[in-house]
């Protein structure tokens, strides 16, 4: 039992992306974008961090594990009704722009595309489940990427408003949680899924980098006012990949290292899409970094027009800073960096798992803003085993979510509005940073492996069944 009381209207559920679970990926005239592209496994993780990718296909190279996904395209109901049965409010899902705009600059919008996402909202409406929709969650076209060089260019700001006016206007009655760009800081060290091109290949990196994020904030404000032009009662919030940066010690140069990296890496984004200015503290690194950000005129009142409504994040991992360190003391494997932190345990990927982080996370976002936080993505990736008896006993899963939902509890007690939580993968899918299967987050097991064998079966976990009394219960038993 739970010692905390969630509140009433709580939005429980689960997180997904298009591209990691779809599959269907030329079908209904759908384009290529940029998921569609990387290879799964270990090439995947080389690609992201080296440069010279050319974002085609090679067959007969590599596998491309996000081609298929999980064939939700096709096996959508099954999957809802599931999704139900464990009594979820919302789904997060997220809208290949590839679906709606193949290539991105087109005039008109493809109508099969539209007509999918109709069917999903349909289905989910069905059994009272609300949509929470991110609007461009790493599927940028192709075709913007090769023809334009990614958000580096200003003409992707216009076919992006034709994307958002296209989806408002057609769901206007049946999404009205939104979100624009999925994790929109990833793009400091994923530039090619967040940004649309690879930051090593520059010799600057950073003016292409911050330009490319002067566009996307831009972009963000106007699909935040033509949202609630369009959307009565709608609510669109950004969304933040949020890693608490603790000081390994307290020498007061490693206490203001960790102030730095925390500004930069978890601040820059939100303060201006949830302040609607550039914070101050970034001046001075724009000044020694040589960066002269291109602006229109009226683009700062824009951007200070079309603040978000609230703050998605997701929350895998806190990080721990020095100012100096060897390479022995790098904590491998946490995705954002940093020392190894003694008091953690981590993943089987290396991701540190700590509970309280989120519990001083959403502390930290609520004291700094003081609006609506929602936690759109957090779990454990974790190799599960299938028992002879077909059972799928993942207790490691339940206890990491117990855990954290817990934090979430505490941070409510200490007077954090907290909207909802959506658990990520809700049912196994393709990792987005390695492209395997077998990093699975599910509470629903799919038969598929990372050699692309399997039946795509469906098979409910142990932490299904416990999920489905967390959210029966708002939260008290857990
Ligand atoms: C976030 C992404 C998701 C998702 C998740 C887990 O960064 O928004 O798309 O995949 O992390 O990461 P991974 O799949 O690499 O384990």
């Amino acid at each position: 039992m739970n010692q905390f009381k969630f509140p009433k209207d709580f939005l429980w559920g689960g997180a997904t992306a298009a591209n990691q679970m779809e599959g269907g990926f030329y079908e209904g005239n759908k384009g290529l974008n940029i998921a569609d592209v990387l290879p799964g496994g270990k090439e995947r993780l080389n690609i992201l961090q080296s440069p010279g990718f050319n974002f085609e296909i090679d067959r007969s190279k590599y596998n491309y594990p996000n081609h298929e996904g999980i064939d939700f395209y096709h096996r959508y109901k099954e999957d809802i009704a599931l999704f139900a049965e464990m009594g979820f409010k919302v789904f997060r899902m997220s809208i290949a722009w590839t679906r709606i705009f193949p290539n991105g600059n087109e005039l008109e919008a493809n109508e099969d595309g539209l007509a999918f996402y109709d069917r999903v909202f349909d289905e989910l409406h069905k059994y009272g489940i609300e949509p929470v929709v991110t609007i461009s969650h790493y599927e940028m076209p192709v075709n913007l990427v090769k023809q334009y060089g990614g958000w580096r260019n200003r003409e992707v700001v216009t076919f992006f408003e034709r994307y958002v006016n296209a989806i408002f206007n057609r769901y206007k009655n049946k999404v009205k949680y939104w979100m624009t760009f999925n994790e929109i800081n990833s793009g400091l060290i994923m530039p090619i899924m967040g940004l649309g091109f690879s930051i090593k290949e520059e010799k600057d990196k950073y003016q292409p980098t911050f330009q490319a994020f002067h566009h996307q904030f831009v972009a963000s404000s106007i699909a935040v006012k033509a949202c609630h032009d369009i959307i009565q009662n709608s609510q669109i919030g950004c969304m933040i990949l949020y890693a608490p940066v603790y000081s390994f010690d307290s020498n007061p140069k490693n206490v203001m290292f960790a102030l730095e990296e925390e500004r930069f890496f978890n601040y820059f984004c939100a303060d201006v899409q949830i302040r609607g200015e550039y914070p101050s503290f970034i001046n001075r690194f724009f000044k020694e970094n040589n960066i002269n950000i291109e602006m229109q005129d009226g683009d700062l009142e824009l951007i200070k027009e079309g603040t978000v409504d609230y703050i998605g994040f997701s929350y895998y991992m806190s990080r721990t800073e020095k100012k100096e360190k060897s390479d022995l003391e790098s904590s491998q494997g946490n995705l954002i960096g940093g020392v190894k932190n003694p008091f953690l345990k981590a993943s089987d990927w290396g991701w540190e798992i700590d509970p309280v982080g989120l519990r001083i996370s959403l502390n930290q976002l609520f004291d700094r803003y003081q609006v609506p936080l929602f936690v759109v993505e957090n779990g454990l990736g974790a190799y599960d085993k299938v028992e002879d008896d077909g059972t799928i006993n993942d207790y490691y899963r339940i206890d990491y979510l117990r855990e954290h939902i817990n934090a979430m509890g505490e941070a409510i007690q200490d007077g954090v509005k907290l909207m909802g939580y959506t658990s990520w993968g809700c049912i196994d899918l393709v990792s987005a940073s390695s492209g395997e299967f077998s990093k699975r987050y599910g509470f629903i097991y799919v038969d598929k492996h990372d050699d692309g064998s399997g039946t795509l079966e469906r098979k409910k976990k142990k932490s299904f069944f416990w999920y489905k009394d967390v959210i029966a219960s708002n939260g008290e038993k857990l």
